[in-house]
């Protein structure tokens, strides 16, 4: 399937991200050339997974492509209970509505905006437990996902065991820069949990992807398969959230699955009053098929090379044009350090988001801030959290772009980067109360 795309010109796309005040969440798609917002829900699906949607069973209960989807999740990722929900937040309301208590903590490897709002509003706090070198962008540890057990062991001690429902694992790490967690890591992880008798919930968002860095980057793993390692990292774990819309391959979808019957039986429970009947979770029979195909197409060694060598391909060429970026490069997009970029830029006049709206403009290419507007405000003290990542995301869809449109993205960058001590920083003018980077609105100063 091809799609027409408008060339617009600099000054169509200056009107453009004016209107939508300076905020890349808010312009309109037609106005885009290469829309690099997101790698969820973007990716191609292959003529399996499009002959699969022709086979929905669209019976409200018990549908055939429930089953299909059940036998997936326990075949590749060896959970045995599954609920389908309508995408990874869907999953993360229920979950964290089930297994925290008002005053509980949920450690995790850095945060990720919803996983953390949905601890919050079931009256959790989040306890950032992630390597320290995880939050500096020039270090090039090879598993920047990874856990500080040390940290992690003192913070039980402290709060008590009885205080956290679960250890919330994420697989990679997104706001770090798409950055996995070693199989040891995670091991030395279960261990550590075993011991106080504390579950591990695994945001296996995009699991397929962290089982490739461990093949390629970890002592003694290079002989698996991608497909044998993630079922090495499930099998460490009890349970599981998912947004299939990354990994699995699939437009919309997600799910929760679990090892304990009776949580279990507690979802399947919660999950008619706020997506739909157990067996289909607020998604078609048609989204279930293409997500049990997309699962198994998802673990294909070659399928997973070609997709984050990609992303590779674009941050070499990124580096080559002196372009300070995330290191190492991460596995679903190139995360470009904006306080490197625009050092003249100060944080309370937001780097990141104003080096998103002037890449748009430079060629209408569309990327997505993380940095102190995804971090939102303190609960307590309503002022800015200033997160020491301030950065832009150049996000990759699956199967979509050719290395040509890389090139181009990186030429654009490249020509942003040429001009960037002309760029002047915004203010911001509208701010929504829940996840306030979907939504906000900016001035330039
Ligand atoms: C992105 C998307 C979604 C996501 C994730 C991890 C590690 C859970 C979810 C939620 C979409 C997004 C979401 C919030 C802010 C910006 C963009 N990530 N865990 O682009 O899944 O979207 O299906 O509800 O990455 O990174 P879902």
């Amino acid at each position: 399937m091809v799609e027409h795309v408008q060339v617009t010109t600099e000054d169509y796309r200056k009107r453009a991200i004016e209107e939508a005040g300076y905020n890349t969440f808010l312009l309109k798609s037609r106005d885009v050339y290469i829309d690099l917002l997101t790698d969820s829900g973007t990716s191609a699906m292959s003529d399996r997974q499009w002959a699969g949607m022709m086979l929905g069973d669209e019976s409200y209960a018990g549908s055939e492509n429930f089953y299909h989807l059940e036998d997936a999740v326990k075949r590749h990722y060896g959970y045995p209970f599954l609920v389908p929900t309508h995408q990874g937040r869907g999953a993360e309301h229920i979950l964290s509505n089930i297994l925290i208590k008002e005053g509980d903590y949920v450690p995790g490897n850095m945060y990720f905006t919803t996983t953390k709002l949905h601890q919050e509003l079931a009256g959790g706090q989040f306890f950032d437990a992630i390597i320290d070198e995880a939050h500096d962008p020039m270090n090039e540890h090879p598993f920047k996902g990874n856990f500080n057990i040390e940290k992690l062991d003192a913070f039980i001690n402290k709060v008590g065991a009885d205080k956290i429902p679960y250890v919330s694992m994420a697989t990679t790490v997104n706001m770090a820069g798409g950055q996995p967690i070693s199989l040891q890591n995670l091991k030395d992880l279960r261990a550590l949990t075993d011991k106080y008798g504390i579950k591990i919930i695994h945001d296996m968002t995009r699991v397929a992807e962290n089982a490739y860095f461990i093949q390629q980057r970890e002592e003694g793993q290079q002989n698996k398969s991608v497909a044998a390692i993630v079922r090495e990292i499930c099998d460490l774990t009890d349970g599981a959230t998912m947004s299939a819309k990354k990994d699995a391959l699939v437009n919309i979808g997600g799910f929760i699955a679990l090892r304990d019957e009776g949580i279990y039986n507690q979802v399947r429970n919660m999950v008619v009053v706020y997506e739909g009947l157990h067996t289909y979770g607020g998604l078609a029979g048609r989204d279930l098929e293409a997500m049990a195909i997309g699962i198994a197409e998802s673990l294909d060694d070659f399928h997973i090379q070609a997709r984050v060598g990609q992303v590779i391909y674009l941050g070499e060429k990124l580096i080559e044009y002196g372009v300070p970026i995330v290191k190492p490069i991460g596995s679903h997009g190139i995360f470009l350090n904006a306080r490197a970029f625009l050092p003249h830029v100060s944080q309370d006049k937001f780097p990141a988001q104003t080096l998103a709206a002037e890449i748009y403009t430079n060629s209408g290419v569309r990327t997505m801030e993380r940095g102190v507007v995804s971090a939102g405000r303190n609960k307590e003290t309503g002022e800015h959290n200033y997160p020491k990542l301030e950065l832009v995301r150049l996000t990759i869809p699956r199967r979509v772009y050719t290395q040509a449109h890389m090139d181009v993205v990186a030429e654009s960058v490249a020509h942003v980067y040429e001009k960037r001590n002309e760029i002047k920083g915004l203010k911001m003018v509208y701010e929504p109360e829940y996840l306030r980077f979907f939504q906000a609105k900016f001035e330039v100063l």
